[in-house]
């Protein structure tokens, strides 16, 4: 198998600025930005603190199983096989709790921000 190592997922570019851009209060239009939460040994990382609507989130699993990131009020619902990173968009503001739907002892919330 000559070309396997050509396969990586481009997603997984996403860069090392783990979500601390300290903006208090100051709504900077439309600077959306990307926040990665990793999955690693069966739990979801703790999300960063600003997160605001209109931003992306990205999971990124380290595991060697499956998981999903799941929206208990059906806000996301992110499948992330073994590897793999998946993201959504968060539309809107509030506290979203999730879970994974293999693992529901898995559990995280994420709060978005106006
Ligand atoms: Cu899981």
């Amino acid at each position: 198998m000559l070309g396997a190592a050509v396969l990586l997922p481009a997603v997984v570019v996403v860069s090392a600025r783990s979500g601390h851009t300290q903006t208090a209060g100051s709504s900077r239009g439309n600077r959306h930005q990307t926040h990665v939460i990793r999955v690693d040994r069966m739990v979801f990382a703790p999300a960063p603190a600003n997160i605001r609507v209109g931003d992306t989130v990205t999971w990124t699993n380290l595991d060697v199983v499956r998981h999903t990131a799941t929206a208990r009020n059906g806000a996301f619902n992110v499948d992330l096989p073994a590897g793999a990173s998946a993201s959504a968009t968060m539309g809107k503001a509030g506290r979203f709790d999730y879970f994974c739907r293999y693992h529901p002892a898995m559990q995280s919330q994420i709060m978005v921000v106006t």
